[in-house]
């Protein structure tokens, strides 16, 4: 199934942020300017718009979730056939891993429920053979073949299962993160795909152990000939999560050195960079695949 179509995005679900984002969970507590991240958040959803070419399902914010703009952990979006890559994707809404943001999902699903009534969206069961399911959609990782689930603080084993189970037709495989220096939320943390081919990775000792906890998940399974992963390192671990929509990268803006990695990749493989000053929601641990899920409307 592996294809860069895929990746040819042109609808995307995003959240508003809520003014009690100053309140939002951190790995290392930061203050943060609520202007600044608004105005952050504003150009994100204007660049993806015009990548995209539509306007993006807006889900209004909720100030008792002060992380909904965090709209990713939410939900995911994956293809609904393995074999066809025009069939169009499905929702999983998840179970958010930390307990404050479980309250998140109800109105993001009645969101897609009103937009896309045409199409399935599934619920991450609460339990698996008797354990509870915790999921947050930064540990999924859609890379055009597999879909790669990182075991986490905020995902489990039982929520890997049970996604295996209802998403039947696509090859799903777990994978420990393990960050010895505590900085690292999601899998997607560490890594995202530039397309069906090309991942990139954070250039540190959590990434290079991911990168090989995916290698070993793959031992013993058939991969065709010439759908091996090349995986690119940068040096700056917030800039291994980029956006790949169409023949477009956004990346965040302010690393040179991990942008002129990209941007040799990317002219390489004829996409188009973009760069998004995010660092106000850098503070509370969002990348930039965090604050929206792409997914194709159209068959
Ligand atoms: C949290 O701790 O859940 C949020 N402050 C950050 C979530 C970032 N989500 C993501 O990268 N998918």
């Amino acid at each position: 199934m592996t294809s860069n179509r895929w990746f040819d995005y042109d609808a995307a679900i995003v959240r508003d942020m809520a003014q009690s984002f100053i309140h939002a969970l951190m790995m290392h507590k930061q203050s943060i300017c609520i202007e600044t991240a608004t105005r952050q958040k504003k150009a994100y959803v204007e660049l993806l718009e015009s990548l995209l070419g539509s306007p993006a399902v807006s889900v209004q914010a909720d100030e008792s979730c002060p992380d909904c703009v965090f709209v990713e952990d939410a939900v995911i979006a994956v293809p609904s056939s393995s074999t066809d890559d025009s069939s169009g994707f499905v929702f999983v809404t998840t179970r958010p891993g930390a307990e404050e943001r479980r309250g998140e999902v109800a109105a993001v699903k009645d969101a897609i429920d009103k937009v896309q009534g045409q199409w399935a969206v599934l619920e991450l069961p609460l339990h698996h053979e008797g354990e509870r399911c915790f999921l947050d959609g930064g540990d999924v990782l859609f890379d055009g073949g597999f879909l790669w689930v990182g075991l986490t603080s905020r995902t489990n084993l039982a929520a890997v299962r049970a996604l295996s189970q209802i998403l039947p037709w696509l090859p799903v495989l777990p994978v420990a993160v393990e960050d010895s220096s505590g900085s690292t939320l999601h899998l997607k943390s560490l890594t995202s795909a530039i397309d069906a081919k090309h991942l990139l990775m954070a250039d540190n000792e959590a990434g290079h152990r991911l990168h090989d906890a995916m290698r070993k998940s793959k031992e013993g399974l058939e991969i065709k000939e010439g759908s091996e992963i090349k995986v690119t390192w940068v040096p700056d671990q917030l800039c291994a999560n980029v956006l790949r929509i169409k023949g477009h990268v956004v990346m965040q803006e302010g690393y040179p050195s991990s942008q002129s990695i990209i941007e040799q990749l990317c002219s390489e493989l004829g996409l188009t960079l973009h760069t998004l000053n995010m660092s106000e929601l850098a503070k509370a641990d969002g990348a930039l695949t965090c604050c929206s899920v792409l997914f194709k409307s159209r068959k």
